[in-house]
């Protein structure tokens, strides 16, 4: 029950008895008054109670972490209430890792505090509440009939599948819903579908020129500095251990996270991926200060080693920031412009300011207009009609691989993996092994403490599977040891002997790579950066050939 909702009533009758008291010893005519001075009382508590009734319910989705999100920036803190739900729906629609939904209950609690600071009510349903919600559905029927609110009012949701939802309200709850654009990306889906009308192929690259043309960000006038607008090429450097690599900033949990850490341990303690240590910024302020320090001590070589992979270095110069830009503890163009900023002051040199700036407001705003534009039906996407289940050791690491185990086991401990871990180890293995797209899509869902559909999904189902046919990705990411070597000090430490094609010590990512070159030539061959692979291939005797298929398939047999 609202205060105002008890204050009504309550205040009414306890002044009309007090009145009638009094009144039953006077004669008519004060009887009168005091009826009607009853009836002024009345009216002045009904308007009080009538200004007092909520405006809007606005809703803040646990990825909506922002004080200007559309929905709070056309509020009023006086008239409206903001409501808030850990919900077990969201937890469990994927399994996600417990460090991630540490985190975000964490940063919900922490934003919830950061809004009553700001002189928001906030109704906020703990997942350990007596009656707690399963679904954003169900939490806001709940939450209508506490507030009888006049509207409700939500920022548009990152997943297709919350959206799909969302439709429903005003039918359910009988009352307008508002759903306002989400302004915290720099292209709406209604731009990208514009920008992609008519196109043939939807390459990041031209839509990041205008991105870079719209922002003014890295701008001489009408022209890239340096003359040119990608550094792409020159960021594939392989990196050695150094003992002053700088790692991200940790922040140990305060009381509200050690509390939040307790009840994930209680209730998702069956989930994939270490809880603690915990060391995530949940506050926009210690977000800030990690971002900061990133640019103090990592981005200058971020630029160089962008796609480099080491043992025991699971962060290299990596922002590691994802987390918080994702749930809108970070906001982007703030965090590209600081980083320009560092650039022009010459603390940075302009590769890593590029490369930054290329994945912020080139690929994250891609990936989400391609997600809004493909969506649903994309994440059934298999282009090449791969079944083969997801093999244990995404979960166990229990495997001989190297590269692979370091991976997995990186990401049970940190919820966190680079992108080039994600697409060249775990990736390219599902994809030459033939691992179905959408399961491989659920696990990285699940596993990364920066996932989201809108993000994840393209990633995965176009870039890193090509299940989409060439949508997103103009070739598929698939590679032998040989990358890996090129790229990691992986290959050191392995059981396996990535020189070697064929036979059981060879590394796996070899046949394989080979096979699926071979088992997909058809499709292959029309896409003209393979060629040079499928001569390769063609060169090859008929024994090596075969060789190549027993290899693959003795090791797919063990999987
Ligand atoms: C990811 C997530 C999780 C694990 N839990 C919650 C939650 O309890 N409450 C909430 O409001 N949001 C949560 N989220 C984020 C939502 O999944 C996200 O807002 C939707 O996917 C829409 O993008
Ligand atoms: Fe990975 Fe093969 Fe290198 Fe082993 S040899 S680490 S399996 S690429």
């Amino acid at each position: 029950m609202l205060e105002e909702e008890n204050a009504g009533p309550v205040v009414g009758d306890q002044v009309s008895v007090a009145q009638l008291q009094g009144a039953g010893r006077r004669n008519a005519i004060e009887l009168h008054a005091a009826a009607r001075r009853i009836l002024s009382i009345h009216r002045q508590v009904s308007l009080r109670y009538a200004m007092a009734q909520v405006r809007n319910l606005i809703l803040v989705l646990g990825d909506q972490l922002t004080p200007t999100v559309s929905s709070l920036a056309s509020g009023d803190p006086a008239q409206d209430r903001v409501l808030m739900a850990e919900l077990d729906d969201e937890a469990c629609y994927v399994r996600h890792h417990k460090k991630k939904l540490a985190f975000l209950f964490a940063a919900m609690r922490h934003f919830a505090e950061e809004l009553r600071g700001r002189g928001w009510t906030v109704d906020y349903v703990k997942l350990d509440a007596p009656h707690p919600h399963a679904s954003f559905t169900a939490a806001l029927c709940d939450a209508v009939a506490r507030h009888r609110p006049q509207r409700v009012r939500v920022t548009a949701a990152g997943e297709w599948r919350v959206a799909h939802m969302m439709a429903d309200w005003s039918a359910q709850l009988r009352l307008p819903v508002d759903i306002l654009a989400d302004d915290r990306f720099l292209s709406s889906p209604a731009e990208f579908k514009a920008w992609a009308h008519g196109r043939k192929q939807l390459r990041m690259e031209y839509f990041y020129r205008d991105m870079r043309r719209r922002t003014g960000l890295l701008m001489d006038g009408e022209q890239p500095p340096g003359g040119q607008w990608n550094f792409d090429a020159d960021n594939r450097k392989p990196a050695n251990a150094d003992l002053f690599m700088p790692r991200p900033r940790t922040h140990p949990p305060d009381a509200i996270t050690e509390e939040v850490l307790a009840l994930v341990a209680a209730r998702y303690g069956e989930h994939f991926g270490a809880l603690t240590p915990f060391w995530f910024a949940v506050t926009r302020v210690d977000a800030e200060a990690a971002f900061a320090a990133f640019v103090e001590s990592a981005l200058p070589r971020f630029g160089d080693y962008q796609d480099a992979m080491l043992d025991d270095q699971p962060f290299l110069y990596h922002a590691v920031i994802a987390q918080y830009l994702n749930c809108g503890l970070l906001d982007p163009l703030q965090v590209c412009r600081a980083v320009e900023a560092a650039w022009r002051a010459g603390r940075v040199p302009l590769n890593a300011a590029e490369g930054f700036i290329r994945q912020v407001i080139g690929w994250r705003e891609y990936v989400r207009g391609i997600y809004w534009l493909k969506m649903p039906g994309y994440e059934r996407s298999n282009h090449f009609e791969h079944h083969r289940p997801l093999p244990d050791f995404y979960w166990t690491a229990d495997t001989a691989m190297h590269c692979v185990k370091t991976v997995v086991t990186q990401t049970r401990d940190e919820a966190y993996a680079h992108h080039i871990q994600r697409l060249m180890v775990t990736g390219n293995f599902a994809l030459l092994a033939g691992i179905d797209p959408h399961a491989l899509h659920e696990w990285y869902l699940s596993v990364y403490a920066d996932a989201y559909e809108w993000v994840e999904l393209p990633n995965t189902v176009g870039m890193s599977q090509f299940a989409d046919g060439g949508l997103l990705a103009s070739k598929p990411y698939a590679a032998s040891g040989a990358y890996i070597k090129r790229m990691s000090n992986y290959c050191e430490s392995c059981a396996y002997d990535v020189k070697q094609r064929c036979g059981p010590r060879a590394c796996p990512f070899n046949a394989l790579y080979w096979d699926f070159i071979a088992r997909h030539r058809d499709s292959l061959a029309r896409n003209p950066r393979m060629a040079q692979m499928l001569r390769t291939y063609d060169k090859f005797a008929p024994d090596e050939r075969q060789r190549i298929a027993e290899s693959a398939q003795a090791f797919l047999a063990t999987l």
